[in-house]
């Protein structure tokens, strides 16, 4: 595709920002607390907005309950209107209760199970009132050694449990299941990988899709061959972007491997998913433990706009007929010249004619935001990966 028809591809491209990437995070062994971080789920919100006028490739920002819980939606969604930000997809919660150290949906206690899917189906009260389409759902269940429940039952009770929630879903609203190959189970965990989770969504029915979360896959994992898959059955309903290099890092997306991001988005430039009206929803999934928050995600977007840009300069045409011809190296060739171009100065003519800075993180960096939420955030208890 030449420059003028990747631009214009380029404007349908949105990726979506998680409200918990603005919050405190870390690992078990220390979290290093930021200044001007948000205290609520209003300013979390503001800090979204930030990244989506400076980058002008996110329209909505997702949403966690209940460390996102407001007593009123209507009102966080007008303050997230005024700032020119969505509320978009909401994320469940069954991981963070002590009810929950066996599992949730798939708890071998009948009381247990009630409680996780009473929390799924509030959520999908506060979807029909924030109008989102997007329930997200990641559980932790799974077990962490060998005869500590039943493998098979607990597939039962998944089953029933998302069969509940699926039956209360909009005509709109759809349900994304995500999977994980471990952690924080070690020994089975209950949607470990796209097969179990694309099996219970063909079960459950066309508003059941297939989450793929970067981090989530062992290493070595052909993660664009997945795609690939998941697309041409229409099952791909969202990606959770993130990078990994040893487990689920929750790392800048195409920070350690933007050879495999390229590979990714070739895969659904070439499915046409980047337009919107194919219904793949691009998440940020990501955590800033050490680096400042806001421009982490702003790299973030900038990365997948890199990688999306290089897979529309693929030439499809030649590639085809070289990939029909056999030939092996010339076909690896055409998709090599379109990741070795540098399509910084394309992305940047971008911005400019659509009336963005051409540099995102400079322009943030000369914004005085970071001060000045440093100086008016003081008080009130700062928001963290957990609240
Ligand atoms: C845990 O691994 C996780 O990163 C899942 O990917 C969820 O999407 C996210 O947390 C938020 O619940
Ligand atoms: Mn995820």
């Amino acid at each position: 595709m030449d420059r003028a028809a990747a631009k214009q591809q380029l404007d349908l491209l949105k990726i979506e920002v998680p409200s918990w990437a603005y919050g405190n995070s870390g690992t078990r062994f220390k979290v290093f607390a930021q200044p001007g971080v948000p205290r609520d789920p209003f300013e979390k919100v503001s800090d979204a907005a930030v990244v989506a006028r400076l980058t002008g490739a996110v329209n909505s920002v997702a949403l966690h309950i209940p460390w996102d819980k407001v007593d009123d939606y209507e009102v966080l969604a007008k303050h997230a209107a005024n700032e020119g930000i969505a509320l978009g997809t909401i994320n469940s919660n069954t991981f963070q209760d002590n009810d929950y150290m066996l599992g949730s949906i798939c708890h071998p206690e009948g009381r247990v199970r009630r409680k996780a899917v009473d929390h799924l189906l509030e959520c999908v009260a506060i979807m029909d009132q924030t109008g989102a389409r997007d329930l997200k759902l990641w559980f932790a269940d799974g077990t962490n050694y060998p005869g500590q429940d039943d493998i098979r039952a607990r597939q039962d009770r998944l089953q029933a449990g998302l069969e509940e929630v699926y039956a209360q879903l909009g005509d709109q609203q759809r349900m994304v299941l995500e999977y994980k190959f471990f952690e924080p189970a070690f020994y089975t965990t209950d949607i470990p990988d796209w097969g179990v989770s694309y099996a219970h969504c063909l079960r459950l029915g066309p508003k059941a899709m297939v989450v793929v979360d970067t981090g989530h896959h062992a290493p070595g994992t052909n993660i664009e061959f997945i795609v690939a898959f998941l697309l041409r059955e229409r099952k791909l309903g969202a990606f959770d972007f993130n990078s990994r290099f040893y487990a689920d890092d929750d790392l800048i997306v195409g920070a350690s491997d933007p050879f495999q991001l390229f590979r990714i988005m070739h895969e659904v430039v070439k499915a046409d998913a980047i337009n919107p009206a194919n219904d793949v929803a691009f998440v940020l999934d990501q955590c800033h433990n050490i680096e400042p928050k806001i421009p982490g995600q702003i790299r973030s977007i900038l990365n997948v706009q890199e990688a999306v840009a290089k897979a529309l300069l693929v030439d499809q045409a030649a590639l085809t007929a070289a990939q029909l011809a056999g030939d092996v190296l010339g076909a690896n060739a055409i998709l090599m010249d379109a990741y070795d171009t540098d399509v910084r100065p394309l992305l940047a003519e971008w911005r400019t004619e659509r009336g963005l800075d051409p540099e995102p993180m400079k322009a943030y960096a000369a914004s005085g935001y970071a001060q000045k939420i440093a100086n008016e955030r003081v008080g009130g208890s700062q928001a963290g990966w957990g609240a």
